[in-house]
C-alpha cells in the first residue's frame, strides 16, 4: 500500500525540517556550481545563512523554460559530465529543446519516487505492468520503467503505438496494469471493440495516466470503457519526470514527493502565493537532484493544493488534477478559456464520443472557437432532429461554462485524429 511508509507518512514537522535541510544544501551545489545561479544569487547579494525557513525560499528569483533554452545543452548542469548517467530532452515542438541530466543517485531517486506513485496507484510485484508511453528522450517511459522494475512488477517494456499489437500483448502477457497518456487509453478501448475483444475479458485492473490534462469525466469513461482503476499522475521533464506526484486509489488529488520537492502554488500576475486552495501557477524547487537541480521552476501548469488529510494515511500535501497551463489557455473575445472546462462539458453529454477538437479562428478581426465532437454513429446517419438537440445541448452548456458562444460540429465517429502520446485538442489558426 505505501512504498515508503516513512517518508509518505512523515509528520509535518520532521518533513518541514527535512526540507529545510535539502534545500540549504541544494542551494549551497547550484551557487557553487552552477555560474546561472551563482550570478543571479550575486546580484541580490544572496547570502546562504539566510535561509532559515522554507518562508526564506521567496526571495530567490524564477527560473524559466527560457533559461533552460538559454543554456542549452549542458549550462545549467551542477556537476561535470562524468558523473552524469543519463540525459532525457523535451521535443523542441514549442521552440529550441530543453536538456536534462541525472547523476546515479538521481536515478536511483527518481525510480523510488516512481515506485511511490506506482504503488499509490495499487499495482504490486504481482502484477504485470504495460508501458505504453515512449521510451526515448521523452521522460515518461524510462521513468515509470524503472519505477515498476523497482517496485518489482513485471515490465513490458512495449513503448508508445502500434495499438493493435498492444492489445494483442495485453491478452496474451495478461497485463494487470496499463501506463500511457489518458487519451491514448481511450484509443486502446476504441481498437479493443473493433478488435472485437470484450476489456471485460482482460486481466486489466489498474491504469497509471499522466502527461497531459485530462477531467474527471474522461476518467469515468476510461473506467467505463475499460473497467479499470485509473489514477493521474503527473511530473515534468524540467525537473524529473514522471514521479512529482502522483494519486493513491482514494482518487482525490495527487500527493506530493515533498521530501524531494517543494511546491509553491503562487498567482501568476503578482507571483505571489495564492490563498490556501486556490488555483494558481505551480512553481517547482527540487532537493534532491544533483546533477540537474531546479529553483523555483515556472512549470506555467495550474492548480490548487487540497487541503486537509488524505483517507490513505499519506501526509504528503496533495494538489488537484491539474487543469490545463496557463500558455494553453485561450483569450476568445477578451474571455479566458481552457480546453479542460470544454472537454468537461462534452463529456457530460451522452450522445457524444470521448474525442474531440477545439478550433480558433479570427474572422472579421473577431475570434471564434469550432468544437468538432464525434457522435455515435446512429445519431451521425439517421437523425436530423436528434443531431439538432445535441448540438442545442452542447451550446448552451458550453455557454454557461465559457460565459461565450461557441460553434459546435458533430462528427463521424474516428474522423478526428488519434494520438499515441499527448493529445493536440487545439488548433489555433490565429497564429497561422
Ligand atoms: O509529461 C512527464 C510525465 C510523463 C508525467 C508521464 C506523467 C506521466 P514533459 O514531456 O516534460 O514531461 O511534459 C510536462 O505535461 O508541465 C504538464 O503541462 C503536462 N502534464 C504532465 N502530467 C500531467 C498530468 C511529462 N497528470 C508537462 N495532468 C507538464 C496534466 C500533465 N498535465
Amino acid at each position: 500500500m505505501y512504498w515508503e511508509p516513512e517518508r509518505e507518512c512523515m509528520a509535518r514537522e520532521d518533513l518541514e525540517q527535512l526540507q529545510l535541510e535539502r534545500l540549504q544544501s541544494t542551494l549551497y551545489r547550484v551557487g557553487t556550481n552552477v555560474p546561472f545561479y551563482k550570478k543571479k544569487f550575486d546580484e541580490i547579494k544572496f547570502n546562504y545563512e539566510g535561509i532559515r525557513s522554507l518562508d526564506d525560499l521567496r526571495r530567490l528569483p524564477f527560473t524559466e523554460k527560457q533559461d533552460l533554452r538559454d543554456n542549452y545543452p549542458y549550462g545549467l548542469f551542477a556537476v561535470p559530465l562524468r558523473d552524469v548517467v543519463r540525459v532525457h530532452s523535451s521535443s523542441g515542438t514549442s521552440g529550441q529543446a530543453t536538456v536534462v541530466g541525472y547523476s546515479r543517485n538521481d536515478i536511483k531517486n527518481w525510480s523510488n519516487l516512481a515506485a511511490r506513485v506506482i504503488t499509490a496507484a495499487g499495482v504490486t510485484k504481482n502484477d504485470v505492468i504495460q508501458i505504453a508511453f515512449g521510451y526515448g528522450l521523452f521522460t515518461g517511459g524510462f521513468g515509470l520503467h524503472y519505477g515498476a522494475e523497482t517496485v518489482g512488477t513485471s515490465v513490458i517494456p512495449i513503448s508508445a503505438g502500434n495499438t493493435k499489437r498492444q492489445i494483442q500483448i495485453m491478452q496474451d502477457f495478461k497485463t494487470t496494469a496499463l501506463v500511457c497518456t489518458p487519451s491514448y487509453a481511450l484509443v486502446m478501448a476504441d481498437t479493443m471493440m473493433d478488435m472485437g475483444i470484450n476489456p471485460n475479458g482482460l486481466s486489466l485492473r489498474y491504469g497509471l495516466f499522466g502527461g497531459e490534462p485530462w477531467s474527471e469525466g474522461m476518467r469515468q469513461e476510461i473506467h467505463q470503457k475499460l473497467g479499470i482503476i485509473a489514477t493521474d499522475n503527473y511530473g515534468l521533464s524540467e525537473v524529473m519526470g514522471p514521479g512529482v506526484a502522483g494519486e493513491c486509489l482514494e482518487c482525490n488529488g495527487l500527493h506530493i514527493n515533498e521530501d524531494h520537492f517543494i511546491l509553491e502554488i503562487l498567482n501568476p500576475e503578482t507571483l505571489e502565493p495564492v490563498p490556501e486552495g486556490e488555483v494558481g501557477e505551480l512553481v517547482i524547487t527540487t532537493l534532491t537532484k544533483e546533477a540537474f537541480p531546479m529553483i523555483r521552476y515556472r512549470t506555467r501548469d495550474l492548480t490548487r493544493f487540497i487541503p486537509g488529510p488524505c483517507g490513505c494515511g499519506r501526509t504528503l500535501k496533495r494538489m488537484q488534477r491539474v487543469m490545463g497551463r496557463s500558455d494553453d489557455m485561450l483569450i476568445i473575445k477578451g474571455v479566458n478559456v481552457f480546453p479542460m472546462q470544454i472537454e468537461k462539458v462534452l463529456f457530460e453529454v451522452e450522445e457524444t464520443e470521448p474525442h474531440y477538437q477545439i478550433i480558433v479562428d479570427r474572422e472579421n478581426h473577431a475570434d471564434k472557437i469550432t468544437v468538432k465532437v464525434e457522435v455515435m454513429e446512429s445519431i451521425f446517419f439517421d437523425q436530423m432532429k436528434k443531431q439538432r438537440q445535441v448540438i442545442d445541448t452542447i451550446k448552451s452548456r458550453l455557454a454557461s461554462e465559457l460565459g461565450l458562444s461557441v460553434d459546435v460540429k458533430l462528427v463521424e465517429e474516428k474522423s478526428l485524429e488519434r494520438f499515441e502520446g499527448k493529445a493536440k485538442r487545439v488548433i489555433d489558426r490565429r497564429e497561422l
